[in-house]
């Protein structure tokens, strides 16, 4: 959906939760336990009530939305100490540490506005290596006088900053910033934090699956150099397990064989990685090491209801390996999970992934981690 041209900028206001800070599963993870208390049970799908909320009117929602017995004033003052707990161990979103160093790295000024109050967000970027001094201007929901969705965040930030609002690209996760940044006359790219909500975010110029997809050169700002034959190297993750049988519709629909991996205990790992078509490596212990992609994700041509994880092992591996275990190492990212308006389309894009994993995975900078203890392969590669 992006606009045919886009404006031009010289600076990047990024939001904090969501956007740049895993925020989403220790939301849910706190409001899962802290729910229990009240004989209520969390509701994943009614997390976009609070997502992007300054934090009053979010914890207005939940003591709506729950029914809770108590005033949101109580329910504040119950559930900051249980969120502070947690702030440490909240990851960076995958893309963010690589977009602050490059954009810090290019001397392109950087804000983090976010409706938390300015000393959460200090507490909260502090367990992040190099964050605060990348920021040229840190701006807080206590800082003005009506958060997010209002423009007065970014109205403030950009003259801070001493630049023209037309000259700031926000980068947003949610529906209130959104709109904020466009209110405040601003370039906004979506980097939805919840799934199958970007037909909402229709108000941006730009709407992103994650960060890795993120292209600063549409907007007149330094592209990545970090690309490699249509692959970008990332932090390897591991998974693996039993591969369930006849579940799934790759291999008879699609002509092209996938495994599908339980995905149960796997629920932290699923909301680290974006959605999208990654590739590494696959060990079958008592068969060897090949070469993989997959898909992560809800297959949207397929419109599952969970989020899965999808190997297909390449080299015409032909042998069927229900319930045996598969370990992969997952090594590179390659592009954002499509729609694709026909079947003929989408076995097209698999098979050229699987030409591009193919590829990439002979060079020394992947090729390594073929020989990754985490594949489990106790005798001498057979490839
Ligand atoms: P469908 O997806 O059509 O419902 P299954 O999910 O049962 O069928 O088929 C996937 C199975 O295909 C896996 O369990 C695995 O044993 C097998 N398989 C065979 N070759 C491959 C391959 N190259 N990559 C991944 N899985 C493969
Ligand atoms: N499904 C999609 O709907 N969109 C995609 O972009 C997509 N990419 C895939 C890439 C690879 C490498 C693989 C193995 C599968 C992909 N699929 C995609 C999943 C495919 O639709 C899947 O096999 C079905 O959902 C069956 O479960
Ligand atoms: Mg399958």
């Amino acid at each position: 959906m992006a606009k045919p041209l886009s404006k031009l900028v010289s600076c990047v206001i990024l939001d904090l939760d969501g956007t740049i800070l895993n925020t989403d599963g220790i939301v849910s993870d706190v409001l899962k336990s802290y729910l229990v208390k009240y004989g209520k049970q969390w509701d994943g799908r009614r997390a976009h009530r609070i997502v992007g909320k300054t934090p009053y009117e979010a914890s207005a929602a939940v003591v709506e939305d729950y029914e809770l017995p108590i005033s949101t004033d109580e329910y504040i003052s119950e559930i900051t100490p249980r969120f502070s707990e947690q702030w440490c161990n909240i990851k960076a979103q995958p893309g963010a540490n690589r977009l602050i160093n490059h954009l810090r790295n290019h001397g392109v000024p950087m804000a983090l506005a976010s409706n938390s109050p300015r000393t959460n967000i200090e507490t909260k970027i502090s367990y992040h290596q190099g964050w605060k001094e990348s920021f040229s201007l840190i701006i807080g929901g206590d800082e003005v006088t009506s958060g997010k969705p209002s423009p007065e965040i970014y109205v403030e930030a950009a003259k801070r900053l001493n630049m023209n609002p037309s000259c700031c690209l926000v980068i947003e996760d949610s529906l209130p910033g959104v709109t904020a940044g466009k209110a405040a006359g601003m370039e906004v790219v979506a980097v939805p934090s919840l799934p199958k909500q970007s037909h909402l975010f229709t108000s941006a110029d730009e709407i992103i699956n994650s960060l890795l997809d993120l292209r600063p050169e549409k907007w007149g700002l330094p592209a990545f150099e970090d690309w490699i034959e249509g692959t970008l190297p990332i932090e390897p993750w591991y998974i693996g397990g039993p591969v369930i049988k006849g579940f799934g519709r790759g291999s008879k629909v699609l002509g092209i064989p996938t495994a599908n991996l339980s995905t149960e205990g796997y629920s932290a790992i699923l909301s680290e990685h974006p959605s999208g078509v990654y590739f590494g490596w696959a060990g079958l212990p008592t068969r060897g090491v090949y070469k993989m992609v997959m898909s992560i994700g809800w297959n949207p041509y397929f419109d599952n209801s969970e989020k899965t994880i999808e190997p297909w092992l390449l080299h015409d591996f032909n042998e069927d390996f229900y319930g045996e275990e598969l370990w992969l190492a997952i090594v590179g990212y390659i592009r954002p999970e499509a729609n694709f308006p026909s079947l003929d389309s989408l076995v097209a894009k698999i098979h050229e992934d699987g030409k591009i994993a193919e590829n990439a995975l002979e060079l020394p900078l992947y090729s390594k981690y073929k020989g990754d203890p985490y594949l489990k392969i106790s005798f001498p590669e057979n490839i």
